[in-house]
């Protein structure tokens, strides 16, 4: 089994077309494809060493050593590639974000990318990206979009039964910038794994929304191969306000906007009407991304901290794929 480190970088994304809900818990097999823009701006990198030398399992994030569950989805993934390869050596993890975790932003996408990119190759595990992405999803479903760089689908299931990610354009096709509005949010209630199942079980709409879906896919795919930021956008909005309806009208409901975020909604319909043209999109917490030409990055950014002020500003282009480093983290 050589080498027994190696430490691989893995870019975050942000999903154009929303994965809400699993068709297999287990799995992770969603409901839908999605489809995401790799970004440059938040990343997350990982060091994995795998020892016979080690008695358990590690894993450190930002400097901190883990428990509870975020020690146990890793271990639990650790476990998965060990057997794959059939291997028990236990391992030691670390992982540095270049964000702050605290500001509730997204970092099991970058995270578990990054693990299993790492793990792989620690591990000599000979596998393409698309294999990868395969496993990396068992980890957290959104990490598969990760693998690649620029405009990426998640293929829920193709005819043989595989849930994997692929590359529909490189992070060079399409210039289009990620404006990420920092907000303060209010505790979770619940995580996004529990409340997607909440919203599947619960919301009259979740039908609908896959009902739908299909053709805001296609558009999507659309937008990204003519180069239409209109379309890109107005899908992208309209498609995070499915996702938001659906999550809103769970019992009990998953409200995750504050008032500042509307504010942002505002804010962001205000620029359009002015030709600044912009779109939003929105996860799970009051955070939001604005998606611009890069044309109007700087305008708008100068707006955001004249009148919204939020906690932080993070601006990303289309960022790349997974890649290896020679700097490992211990
Ligand atoms: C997305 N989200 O497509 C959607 C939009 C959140 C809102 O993918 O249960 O952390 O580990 O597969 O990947 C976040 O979900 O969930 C997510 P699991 P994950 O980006």
């Amino acid at each position: 089994m050589i080498p027994t480190k190696a430490t691989a970088i893995a870019n975050s994304n942000t999903a154009l077309i929303k994965y809400w809900g699993k068709k297999n818990e287990e799995e992770i097999i969603p409901m839908n494809n999605s489809i995401s823009i790799t970004t440059d701006a938040l990343s997350t990198t990982t060091t994995v060493e795998f020892s016979d030398d080690f008695t358990r399992d590690e894993f450190k994030l930002n400097g901190k050593k883990q428990a509870g569950t975020p020690f146990t989805r890793v271990e639990n993934h650790l476990t998965l590639l060990r057997k794959i390869v059939q291997v028990d050596s236990k391992a030691k993890v670390h992982s540095n974000n270049n964000f702050p975790t605290a500001a509730g932003l997204a970092s099991s996408a970058s995270g578990f990318a990054a693990l299993t990119y790492a793990a792989a190759n620690a591990l000599g595990l000979d596998k393409d990206l698309k294999e990868l992405s395969m496993i990396s999803r068992q980890g957290s479903g959104s990490s598969c979009r990760s693998f690649y760089g620029g405009y990426v689908e998640w293929i829920a299931k193709d005819e043989k039964g595989d849930s994997f990610a692929i590359q529909l354009a490189d992070e060079n096709w399409f210039d289009v910038r990620d404006i990420v509005v920092v907000l303060k949010s209010p505790e979770r209630k619940l995580n996004t794994r529990e409340a997607m199942k909440l919203s599947m079980k619960t919301s009259p709409f979740f039908s609908t929304r896959i009902e739908t879906i299909e053709e805001n896919l296609s558009k999507i795919r659309k937008a990204i191969e003519s180069k239409d930021f209109t379309l890109l956008g107005k899908i992208a909005e309209m498609d995070c306000l499915s996702m938001h309806s659906v999550a809103i009208t769970s019992d009990p409901p998953l409200i995750f906007w504050t008032p500042e975020t509307v504010k942002v909604m505002h804010f962001v319909e205000a620029l359009r009407n002015e030709d600044l043209e912009a779109y939003y999109t929105i996860d799970t917490g009051a955070n939001m991304h604005i998606l611009t030409k890069p044309k109007y990055e700087k305008e708008i950014i100068q707006r955001l901290e004249d009148s919204i002020k939020p906690e932080r500003i993070i601006s990303s282009k289309s960022g790349k794929g997974v890649s290896v480093s020679s700097k490992h983290l211990f």
